[in-house]
């Protein structure tokens, strides 16, 4: 087992990307620990991505890594043009400078255990809140197969408001709500959402439907592939928790619709789909913009990059930041796989509402329907990291 985790601990590093050349980044500030960097603003982040890689990510795109992407989205969203600066500070770290408020508003289910696993690196490296947030994301990020490396700008302030509730989009939410939030925050285009939402090739769902947790989005949950796109347009059979059998079944469920690879087999939940995913699938305002990242991967991953520079930066004047980018690990290389149809799944099963031509694609092998594995080895037995505190 430990030889194991050696191993692939091992592996992990042989496949990442050589780090960028000094022309991409100027590094004319040597760290203290002889790290080479442009500004000296950027020095606690070598030793902070190490920490977080070591004691929280353990280099795996896994639920830890997860939960955190997520976060530097809900802190950063929690902002209002049409509201002022009271209603919330941005991408500020506000929730983890007020643990005990934004992760009780309902949109923020599930978010207590990334700012409980991210407030003791506050505490032990000289960064800000918000700094912590977003270049956390960036380097949970790195260890997804196919994802882009972040842009990593430092030097937001640590003093700001809890913001209001209401700010942070539900899956329950209307394409035309979700649209008008996203452009209130930050006059994100519907491409520039659809983009963001790509997040979701890298996500599980704990809280959407009472009856299971990890239910994933896409079936490669630990790869940031064009999988959620594809599987998005095929046609929803069943929900994913159609057979649990222990307990009754809850059937008080907002947000969630049909999905189209509903299997579940004990701790390998079926595939969930949210109601505002779907919805942004088919609206005439996004469908297209769906549909085009459809096996384009590295439209994809820019595109992603470049919504992502904006959402990091929420609240703040990009130019009064220190761009600290070279701080973020290089991603991993592993190859990812083109789209293809999961086993049983073919074009017969789409469902399109974009007009342009679908891309053809091959239907993976199998008679039946495969689960989709609870962890990123493969297994139904993973850890995760839940380190107490007061959120
Ligand atoms: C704009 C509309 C969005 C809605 C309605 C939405 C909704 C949700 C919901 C309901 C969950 C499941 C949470 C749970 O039950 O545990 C989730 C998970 C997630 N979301 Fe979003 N989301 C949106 C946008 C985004 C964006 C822009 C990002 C990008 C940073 C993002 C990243 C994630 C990630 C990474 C997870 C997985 C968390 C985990 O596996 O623990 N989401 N989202
Ligand atoms: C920001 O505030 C937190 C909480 O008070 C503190 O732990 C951290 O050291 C502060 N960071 C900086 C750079 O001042
Ligand atoms: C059913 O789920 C809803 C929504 O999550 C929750 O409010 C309610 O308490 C649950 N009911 C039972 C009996 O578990
Ligand atoms: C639920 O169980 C029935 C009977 O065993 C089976 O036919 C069906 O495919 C299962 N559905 C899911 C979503 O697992
Ligand atoms: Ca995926």
């Amino acid at each position: 087992m430990f030889a194991t985790l050696f191993a692939l601990a091992a592996l992990s590093i042989a496949v990442r990307a050589a780090p960028p050349t000094p022309a991409a980044y100027p590094s004319d500030t040597v760290c203290p620990d002889g790290t080479r960097v442009g500004n000296a603003a950027c020095c606690p982040f070598i030793p902070l991505a190490k920490d977080l890689q070591k004691t929280l990510f353990q280099n795996e795109c896994g639920e830890d890594a997860h939960e955190v992407i997520r976060l530097t989205f809900h802190d950063a969203i929690a902002i209002s043009q049409r509201l002022g600066p009271s209603a919330g500070g941005g991408a500020d770290g506000s929730v983890l400078l007020f643990p005990t408020v934004e992760p009780n508003f309902h949109a923020n289910d599930g978010i207590d255990d990334s700012v409980n696993n991210l407030l003791p690196f506050l505490a032990k490296h000289k960064v800000s809140a918000g700094d912590l947030v977003q270049f956390a994301g960036a380097v949970a990020l790195s260890n997804c197969p196919g994802a882009p490396r972040l842009e990593f700008m430092a030097g937001r302030p640590n003093k700001t408001i809890a913001p209001q509730d209401g700010l942070i989009p539900v899956p329950e939410g209307s394409v035309s709500e979700i649209l008008e939030r996203m452009a209130d925050a930050g006059n994100f285009s519907p491409f520039e959402v659809v983009s963001l939402l790509s997040a979701h090739s890298i996500a599980r769902a704990d809280h959407v439907d009472p009856n299971l947790a990890a239910a994933p989005f896409d079936s490669t949950p630990f790869v940031y592939d064009t999988q959620v796109f594809l599987e998005m347009l095929l046609k929803g059979v069943a929900f994913p928790s159609a057979n649990v059998t222990e307990g009754v079944r809850n059937l008080t469920v907002t947000g969630e619709v049909s999905s189209p690879l509903p299997l579940t087999q004990g701790k390998n939940a079926g595939e969930l789909r949210l109601q505002s995913d779907f919805a942004f699938a088919h609206d005439p305002r996004t469908a297209c913009a769906w549909q085009g990242f459809v096996d384009k991967q590295d439209f994809m991953a820019s595109s992603f990059k470049a919504a992502m520079a904006k959402l990091a930066v929420l609240g703040h004047d990009r130019a009064k930041l220190v761009d600290c980018s070279a701080a973020v690990p290089a991603t991993v290389k592993t190859r990812v796989k083109p789209a293809s149809f999961p086993a049983t799944k073919s074009a017969k099963d789409l469902e399109l509402s974009c007009k342009k031509p679908f891309p053809s694609l091959p239907t993976d092998p199998g008679a039946k329907a495969t689960p989709i594995p609870h962890c990123p080895n493969g297994g139904e037995n993973c850890e995760s990291v839940s380190v107490p505190g007061p959120a």
